[in-house]
């Protein structure tokens, strides 16, 4: 078979709503693709564990920091699913990680920004959770079967994150002038970058068309925005929280609402590496994987050991 029918079959496959399988044949532009996104998808769960481990220690009760807890591992996890998704595709996780530990491969823009009280540890759990979930609940019907069943369990697990966070917001904006004035400060600060979190405009996104073609993608990265807009900012009213923007207004014609200008300088500069948390988040992969060598270690001389055993076994049976 030539490569151009190859191409035609996979991409029939694909149009029919089938599913691609780790040993069937693909475009290496499709596995390139799949590898970038998903192994950017798994680094952004690992950087993400880093602002909230900020407010571990000082959770404000017991329950709160068993929630917080529970929120962190489950971000931990969800780096495992993916990065075992993407191993699927031929790379190692070694390979993905030295890329994000030498700033070659990227992870998601909002972890670069600092959580500088308890009440951004609401917003974080409802915007940019939020946001995750709007972003990934169509990743479950992705073309690849192994992202696709991963994000199943991401997204329920995403799910319990955002009223988590949520229901930190309530409590605050029900709470004393200080707590309120904390919650409206949190939202001021996670906004913009939660809304700019879904990647550049559609006319911009290099990556859209062919992801979308491929279904990886099944939506555009402005109709995830503003799907995600028009369903936050009635949870805003109903906090009793305003949205910091002048310009916000419900579009009677279209039945959506219209926002003022996203600064994507703001977004570039720090997807390339000048936002405020950047070299921090950075050094902390870093310090972390290199306190986790002699784990690594372990646990590979452990497998050699036990698969030079099972050698020995069966050359004895024979
Ligand atoms: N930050 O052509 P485009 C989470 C890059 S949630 C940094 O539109 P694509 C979590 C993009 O990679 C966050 N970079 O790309 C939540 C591309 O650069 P490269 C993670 C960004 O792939 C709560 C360039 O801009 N979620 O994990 O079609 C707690 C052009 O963009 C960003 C996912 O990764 C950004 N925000 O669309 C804990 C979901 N946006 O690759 C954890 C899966 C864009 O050419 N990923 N860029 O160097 C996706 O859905 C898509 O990859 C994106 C971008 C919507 C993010």
């Amino acid at each position: 078979m030539t490569s151009a029918t190859e191409e035609a079959r996979f991409q029939a496959h694909i149009d029919a709503e089938g599913k691609i399988e780790p040993k069937d044949w693909m475009p290496e532009a499709y596995r390139k693709s799949l590898v970038r996104q998903i192994s950017q998808h798994a680094h952004s769960e690992y950087v993400g564990m880093l602002p909230e481990s900020n407010w571990l220690r000082r959770a404000p009760t017991l329950r709160r920091k068993a929630a917080l807890m529970a929120k962190i591992q489950d971000e931990a996890g969800h780096g495992l699913y993916l990065y075992s998704a993407a191993e699927t595709l031929g790379t190692s996780r070694d390979e993905m990680y030295r890329d994000l530990l030498s700033g070659k491969a990227k992870y998601s823009s909002i972890f670069n920004y600092p959580t500088l009280t308890w009440a951004d540890i609401g917003a974080v759990g409802w915007l940019v959770d939020g946001a995750a979930i709007t972003n990934q609940v169509p990743l479950c019907r992705c073309s690849y079967g192994p992202y696709a069943r991963a994000m199943v369990r991401v997204c329920k697990e995403e799910s319990f994150h955002q009223r988590q966070g949520f229901q930190i917001m309530l409590g605050m904006a029900h709470g004393s002038p200080q707590q309120k004035a904390m919650a409206q400060d949190a939202l001021n600060r996670w906004w913009w970058p939660s809304i700019a979190m879904f990647g550049p405009p559609d006319g911009e996104s290099k990556h859209s068309a062919q992801s979308m073609a491929w279904k990886i993608k099944r939506h555009s990265n402005d109709e995830l925005r503003q799907r995600f807009i028009d369903m936050t900012i009635p949870q805003a009213d109903f906090l009793g929280l305003r949205i910091p923007d002048d310009d916000l207004k419900f579009n009677e014609e279209t039945g959506h609402y219209d926002i003022g200008p996203i600064d994507w300088d703001d977004f570039w500069a720090v997807v390339n590496g000048e936002g405020q948390c950047n070299t921090d988040r950075l050094a902390a992969r870093q310090k972390a994987h290199d306190e986790g060598a002699w784990v690594r270690e372990a646990a590979t001389a452990y497998a050699a050991k036990r698969a030079a055993r099972k050698a020995a076994e069966r050359i004895a049976a024979e």
